[in-house]
């Protein structure tokens, strides 16, 4: 059940995306004394389930609120409907693999679950530790996938001795529609999870961290969902590796960090048949790539790559490239490629923030912001002549630009060229909100607010805002937004709370006294401290928005509230 408390004051707040299972309504908060000032306050309760996305959006001083749609009731019937003749099957540590898998009589492995699945069932898997496991020639359809799902926050998939291929820790293989939901899989011999051949694969909501080689690999797989995941600390290679010829894979809102490569890595490859040695179509959206590269690669690392779409990423302190375009192992060079709206800010051991190699076609960059704290590298990077030529790169925040790989030249003398006209120079401290915190939300007065070229395919921000807000589109990454209290799924089902926009007014975030372990978190950087706070109480905002407030709450129940949003 969700809850709505309202209090006097102010207009109702704007809902948006509801999910099915929760009921909304509105309802006077009981009394207290004394009383605030004029605020929401926004209660929920989640029953039986997890947070599966972003469920509403909490804004000041919106004075009507939606309601579900037709359309998307038809879809949660659908949904039911769906899910009514699909079975569940259920594994637990005190299970057994002799038990038929339903709740009462759970299994003990996945691998034995996976025996017994038909197109459409799900394996619910419950904290605890479970053996490695292959997906072999296993396929469900587009409305009817085979689903592994962790029901808790702490599944884990430890590596095996006992199978015929131990290398990696979950083998996907030549299987169709097959979703793995918020897995947890910590060092592997290679790889934590492989997806091998196949197509429609989805790996979403999985912590992958500490692995010998790579946290997610994939080779000859195509139609790839890769989302939400957190890959980390890979000791040799890469956070993520889409390799072969593989084509339309979907990487979004994934965190890949302290990588020895890349964070993620597209490798085609013509050299390892079959394929074309060209990865085609992909998507490359909303993810945060930070601390990689003490090896060499790029943050975003992409050979042999074409008519892809890479956008609205978030990179920094990375030590090798940023977002690198070129041939080596791919059949062709880099062509009819989009950079859209990426904000980097390379590390001071670091190469060049966006590059353009081996070009064999038209590739465009528009609205990034491209930083570095390099002494004389900077931000846009072309290996020749004929690269130049086949790059439209306008309206980005960058200093300095290399037209052939060994002449550094200023924005003033790149435009003096005829170049990179509507493009602007930028500084850390003028831009950015607080990047001692890896926030890197623009400042109100910031020179790249407002000033993007709109681009009709790019409708949102990194994180869901609408672009644009305000006059025109911003450079970067996010949107400079009127002041949200989201909540929203965290790793493992969290209720996680999310403050953004609104810079430049003082707010106090509450929580309630029945919220227990509640803790605000700095953006973006899990290794940073979080700031506990206990429930009931509050913390101040300071007077210029800092940063975002991340709050993370028990699994039954969070609750916050929101003052002075209008003065
Ligand atoms: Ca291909
Ligand atoms: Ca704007």
């Amino acid at each position: 059940m969700l809850t709505f408390f309202r209090r006097t004051g102010g207009g109702l707040p704007h809902l948006e995306s509801p999910l099915s299972f929760c009921r909304i309504h509105w309802n006077d908060e009981p009394a207290s004394n004394p009383p605030p000032p004029p605020h929401w306050t926004i209660s929920c309760r989640i029953c039986n389930t997890k947070l599966s996305e972003r469920f509403v959006r909490f804004l000041g001083r919106v004075i009507k609120y939606r309601t579900l749609s037709l359309a998307a009731a038809l879809l949660v019937l659908a949904g039911a409907i769906s899910a009514f003749a699909a079975q569940n099957f259920y594994v637990t540590p005190s299970g057994a693999d002799t038990s038929p898998g339903t709740a009462a009589q759970p299994l003990r492995e996945i691998r034995a679950a996976l025996e017994l699945v038909a197109p459409g069932d799900s394996i619910l898997v419950a904290d605890g530790t479970y053996l490695g496991f292959d997906v072999d020639s296993r396929t469900g359809t587009a409305s009817a996938p085979i689903t592994v799902r962790s029901v808790g926050t702490n599944a884990v998939v430890v590596k095996t001795t006992d199978r015929g291929d131990n290398r990696d820790t979950i083998h996907i293989i030549d299987s169709a529609f097959v979703i793995i939901d918020g897995l947890r899989s910590f060092d592997a011999n290679r790889a934590a999870l492989r997806v091998e051949g196949g197509t429609h694969i989805t790996v979403r909501n999985c912590v992958l961290g500490n692995n010998a080689t790579w946290g997610l690999f994939t080779d000859f797989s195509d139609d790839l969902l890769i989302e939400n995941n957190e890959c980390y600390a890979s000791a040799a290679q890469h956070g993520i590796y889409v390799s072969n010829s593989g084509d339309r894979p979907t990487l979004r809102g994934n965190r890949c960090h302290d990588n020895f490569g890349s964070g993620i890595q597209l490798n085609a490859d013509v050299n390892i048949q079959p394929g074309d040695g060209i990865i085609t179509g992909a998507l490359i959206e909303n993810n945060v790539l930070y601390n990689n590269g003490a090896g060499g690669g790029g943050a975003v690392n992409l050979d042999g790559v074409q008519d892809s779409v890479i956008r609205n990423n978030l990179l920094f302190n990375n030590h090798a490239s940023g977002i690198i375009l070129f041939q080596i192992d791919g059949a062709e060079g880099p062509r009819g490629n989009q950079v859209y709206h990426n904000t980097i800010d390379m590390a001071a051991d670091g190469r060049w923030d966006l590059n353009f190699l081996q070009t064999t076609g038209a590739n465009v960059a528009r609205n990034n912001i491209l930083l570095t704290r390099h002494s004389f590298r900077g931000g846009l990077r072309f290996g020749d002549a004929n690269d130049v030529a086949n790059t439209d790169s306008d309206y980005n925040v960058v200093t300095r630009i290399t037209p052939d790989d060994n002449a550094i030249l200023t924005l003033a003398e790149w435009q003096a060229q005829g170049r990179e006209l509507h493009s602007i120079t930028g500084t850390l401290t003028n831009l950015f909100v607080d990047t001692t915190v890896g926030n890197y939300h623009l400042l109100t007065n910031a020179s790249a607010v407002d000033f993007a070229q709109p681009l009709p395919t790019v409708t949102a921000d990194l994180e869901g805002n609408l672009r644009p807000s305000g006059g025109a589109p911003d450079m970067g990454c996010y949107e400079l937004s009127p002041f949200a209290l989201k909540i929203s799924a965290f790793n493992g089902g969290q209720p996680l709370l999310r403050m953004s926009g609104g810079a430049g007014r003082t707010y106090r975030l509450d929580s309630s006294s029945a919220l227990t372990n509640w803790v605000v978190a700095k953006h973006l950087d899990p290794k940073q401290s979080p700031l506990g706070i206990p429930g009931g109480q509050s913390v101040a905002r300071p007077a210029v928005l800092s940063r975002e407030f991340c709050a993370l709450a028990g699994p039954s129940a969070v609750c916050a509230s929101v003052w002075n949003v209008e003065t």
